[in-house]
């Protein structure tokens, strides 16, 4: 290939359209344009805003909460903000949440605890300790995937939460970091970007990125009722049986159901 004149590639860098990088130089087909989604508010529910959000997981027909800083695990309604039941954990910073349906699984920022629970109401049935931070879970074919404010997705036995194997999440082959809150849907992993009104879809197998949702439309809706630099958008959960999406923020005081949009 001819190498571009060094004040032409200067330019086309500064226009954000300069060559993309492949995953890997044989992958055949070049990597797809994600696609560019928004979202349209359906509902507005209350949500208590000194919930430092970390975790939204339904699990067995009800919704469930995970908050950190001093945090906990709550079960919460859409009818008010304040959680219906709670348990703190003082000692750690909780961080995401799955189910399988029958256990619900809780990591923590960097306390290396995995928080395992099981019953109704929840009790603490065991923990299990881990290498590195805990940002997201979500749990996919008997697998539990964890983000850690990297680009990777590490895959986890539930049963021990070894590791078995991981993906570099990519968008036109770059790189994509900050990854957080977590939910896993049947054709892709969504995951918030911290401190960003993005959240990707993610292909399990690839890691790349197959869609970029412009929340901000969420953001704007809470703005002037949100007070910390920290209350960022951070919040997914998909409702089994419906597939009703709801998002929110930390700190933020609406929980929202919305639907995906194409482009206007
Ligand atoms: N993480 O969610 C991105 C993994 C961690 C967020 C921690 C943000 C700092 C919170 C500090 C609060 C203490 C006043
Ligand atoms: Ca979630």
């Amino acid at each position: 290939m001819r190498r571009l004149p060094w004040s032409l590639s200067l330019f086309l860098l500064s226009l954000g359209c300069a060559p993309t990088q492949r995953q890997t130089p044989d992958a055949g087909a070049p990597e797809a344009r994600p696609q560019r989604l928004a979202v349209n508010i359906v509902h507005t529910y209350p949500h208590d805003p000194s919930a430092f959000t970390q975790g939204l997981q339904f699990h067995q027909g009800q919704l469930y909460e995970s908050t950190g800083e001093k945090g906990d695990l709550r079960r919460i309604s859409l009818e008010q903000a304040a959680p219906l039941w709670k348990e703190s954990l003082p000692d750690v910073f909780p961080e995401g949440l799955a189910s399988d349906g029958e256990r619900l699984y809780q990591l923590t920022w960097q306390d290396e605890t995995l928080f395992v629970w099981n019953g109704t109401p929840p009790a603490k049935e065991k923990q299990v300790a881990y290498a590195g931070e805990g940002w997201g879970l979500c749990y996919w074919r008997g697998q539990l995937v964890r983000s850690d404010g990297t680009s990777t997705l590490r895959f986890h036995d539930p049963k021990d939460f070894r590791v078995k194997s991981q993906v570099q999440v990519t968008l036109q082959g770059v790189p994509q970091e900050m990854l957080n809150e977590l939910e896993c849907a049947e054709d892709g992993v969504y995951a918030n970007v911290w401190h960003s009104n993005n959240i990707l879809k993610i292909d399990y197998a690839t890691g790349r990125v197959l869609a970029v949702i412009d929340a901000s439309a969420l953001a704007q809706a809470v703005r002037g009722r949100v007070h910390s630099y920290e209350a960022v958008l951070n919040g997914i959960a998909l409702e089994p049986g419906t597939g009703r999406l709801f998002l929110t923020g930390k700190l933020w005081p609406d929980l929202f159901e919305v639907t995906l949009v194409g482009p206007a």
